[in-house]
């Protein structure tokens, strides 16, 4: 898919995410170029929220660009929604994550909320998780011990040069993981010490997945 198309599809499914938000809400806002669309669209919009929980220092940016209150979790409490992208989906709506490095946010940000609307264009969508390298947050003296156990479990860790996330660490994008049990494997990597976060949602995938594609958007839920 070309990158007009690809940028028109995410503003088209920014769009129609605006229909879960209420204005009393205090929103739970994820990262990356497609929280960007929706971001846009919500100041378009004219509609107010109350406040938003940002998962990462680009999107908290973004948020005051538009003069949209930024509230910490920690004085947030629960949140009803939450709304963030993905790097891919898969049929059971669980996700790879991570692709912009701030998955331990988003994945927190996602543990707050009651309810997570994912927002894909079509070229996120996969049959079996995994095409995508999935990103592995370490803290940096546990690098290479990490790296060795993701080896053990048959797969290539590569490490992300040059780049260090919001939280001060390191991340590993994973190629070639075996993802047929995303719970099992997420369960895995966080049992391994040094790993913050995997860009895994298997264990809680989204209650909604938004896709655009050129006929227009489809929404995957129960
Ligand atoms: C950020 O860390 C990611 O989890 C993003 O949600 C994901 O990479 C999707 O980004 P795009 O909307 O830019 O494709």
């Amino acid at each position: 898919m070309n990158s007009t198309r690809r940028q028109a599809q995410k503003e088209q499914v920014a769009i129609a995410a605006l229909e879960f938000v209420r204005s009393d809400m205090v929103l739970g806002i994820g990262t990356g170029s497609t929280v960007n669309c929706f971001i846009d669209a919500l100041a378009a919009s004219g509609k107010h929220i109350e406040a938003a929980v940002s998962s990462s220092e680009a999107t908290t940016g973004l948020l005051k660009s538009h003069g949209i209150n930024v509230k910490e979790l920690n004085l947030a409490g629960t949140l009803d929604l939450y709304i963030d992208g993905a790097d891919e989906f898969d049929p059971y709506r669980r996700l790879i994550k991570g692709g912009g490095g701030a998955l331990t946010r988003e994945k927190v940000v996602t543990a707050a909320s009651r309810k997570f609307v994912c927002i894909v264009d079509e070229s996120k969508q996969v049959g079996v998780l995994g095409k995508y390298p999935l990103p592995v947050e370490v803290i940096p003296m546990a690098r290479s011990f990490v790296a060795r156990q993701l080896v053990a479990m048959g797969a290539q860790p590569e490490l992300r040069e040059g780049f260090e996330t919001d939280n001060g660490n390191l991340i590993l994008d994973v190629h070639n993981m075996d993802l047929v049990d995303p719970v099992g494997v997420e369960k895995k990597l966080n049992n391994l010490p040094g790993v913050v976060t995997n860009g895994l949602w298997a264990i809680r995938p989204a209650e909604v997945v938004l896709m655009a594609s050129d006929e227009g958007v489809r929404e995957f839920s129960e």
